[in-house]
């Protein structure tokens, strides 16, 4: 096992990791930004490393800074959390040439999982049911128009390099599909530097619903269910629930199976999440991420599992603690996003925490960084909290929820947290009857 552990990353998501580090023995180092220097991660972790100034390029983002506190250190591994490093695969080659071993897959597997053709190609080659689509890139017009009166209008064309939903077109018909194809390689192109772009089936009202799969980087893989993320703001997750509500068990069973048998066929290592659209009770893939996610807290919850503590001794050579008959699930649970940010407009605002109070009590975990005069930095992401409720069942859970909203104090920013007040209040909600584009339509309707 490592005797010492650097983090690569800041936040809550830091806290997480060392925590894990701590029940398990292992020292740990925190990097942070001039930004940073009075960051819980810092205070937290046994040694702090300063790598670089407050951007994120410059610091978080900056390979050879990282590798230098590695081995002025003595860390031995890497956990690069999520965002930031955490699924640059050169980041991940780097480190092998260094003899430092980084906390998550191969640099292979992110590689084919960070373009969305191969990631589809790979995925429908290990039997994952895949959305109807063209076979691969679509580069000229007739091809175009003919995959799409083939699969059948409306198609929705995407970016080879996009990913989190940028880059992409909605396409109604023919006359439709002439603007969006052109528009969409052109964006592609600007945003990205490459402008291939695939076409799929446009499903109009799907679930987001993730599989969490973990693997022992050796052939034995297993699943934990499903998350649902439906309830999204442009692509940013605001709230996740595991089980999914609309999820039945043989249907948990079937996709979580071949998700398993997937990941064990490619001997993948560590903690992966394979997303997919779900409508009509039919799974599509669309994406899988190679990392822990911001939303692992509710598949720890009903599982009673530690999911960075099995990340790293898998890294070290070691087995995963459960195998797949272990895996039961207890109960209901759901995350609630705490950003620094001003509802409707989602605004970020930073500033300085003049008071914080987190829940507690039965069922409550709050991963968060703040503390009272803390001063949020506005160089980074604006996630300053996850509240995470369990309940013996749904209903349970919610009323968990409401109770910790109503002792959670962030004081002195802008944040979401009077937006899940409003939302708890909605029988959609409360019902688990929402799709991916729920949200969006509520905010126009009580803000637009
Ligand atoms: C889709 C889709 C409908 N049909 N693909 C958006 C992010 C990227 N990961 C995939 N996305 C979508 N792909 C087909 N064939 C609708 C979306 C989508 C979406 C997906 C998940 C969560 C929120 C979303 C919000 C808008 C659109």
């Amino acid at each position: 096992m490592f005797d010492k552990i650097l983090i690569a990353n800041r936040g809550e998501i830091a806290l997480r990791v060392i925590r894990a580090c701590r029940e398990m023995g292992i020292q740990t180092v925190a990097v942070h930004s001039t930004a940073d220097s009075d960051a819980m991660h810092v205070r937290m972790a046994d040694e702090s490393v300063c790598i670089g100034p407050a951007p994120s390029t410059d610091s978080y983002l900056s390979m050879p800074a990282i590798i230098s506190a590695c081995e002025i250190t003595g860390a031995q591994a890497i956990h690069p959390g999520y965002g930031f490093l955490s699924e640059n695969a050169n980041f991940v080659q780097m480190l092998e040439d260094h003899g430092i071993t980084f906390i998550g897959p191969r640099a292979e597997h992110i590689r084919i999982m960070g373009d969305k053709i191969t990631a589809k190609e790979t995925a429908r080659e290990l039997g994952i049911p895949v959305v109807p689509g063209s076979a691969g890139g679509v580069d000229d017009m007739a091809e175009a128009k003919r995959v799409s009166a083939e699969i059948g209008y409306p198609v929705i064309i995407k970016a080879t390099a996009g990913g989190g939903g940028r880059g992409m077109k909605v396409a109604q018909d023919e006359k439709g599909l002439e603007v969006a194809f052109r528009t969409a390689r052109a964006e592609a192109k600007a945003a990205f530097g490459n402008p291939d772009v695939y076409i799929e089936k446009y499903l109009q009202k799907p679930r987001h619903i993730e599989i969490q799969v973990f693997g022992d980087g050796k052939g034995r893989a297993v699943h934990l269910g499903e998350r649902d993320c439906s309830l999204q703001r442009r692509h940013q997750k605001v709230l996740e629930e595991a089980p999914g509500p609309v999820i039945t068990a043989e249907e948990r069973a079937r996709i979580g199976k071949i998700c398993a048998d997937a990941v064990a066929a490619i001997q993948y290592a560590g903690a992966g999440t394979i997303e997919f659209l779900y409508e009509d009770g039919e799974f599509y893939f669309i994406e899988m991420n190679t990392r822990l996610q911001v939303e692992h807290p509710v598949t720890e919850a009903i599982f009673g599992v530690d999911l960075v503590r099995q990340q790293i001794l898998v890294a070290a050579g070691e087995e995963m603690e459960f195998q797949q008959d272990d895996l039961k699930i207890n109960g209901h649970a759901i995350e609630v996003r705490i950003n620094a940010e001003k509802v409707p407009g989602f605004t970020p605002s930073p500033g300085r925490i003049s008071q914080y109070h987190a829940p507690g009590g039965l069922g409550v975990r709050m991963d968060s960084a703040l503390y009272d005069g803390y001063r949020i930095p506005p160089f980074y992401d604006s996630l300053i909290g996850k509240l995470i409720v369990h309940g013996r069942d749904r209903p349970e859970a919610l009323a968990r929820l409401s109770r910790a909203l109503g002792e959670l104090i962030v004081d002195g920013v802008d944040s979401t947290v009077p937006l899940f007040r409003e939302l708890l209040a909605e029988p959609d909600i409360q019902s688990g009857d929402y799709s991916i584009h729920w949200l969006e339509r509520w905010l126009d309707r009580h803000y637009g």
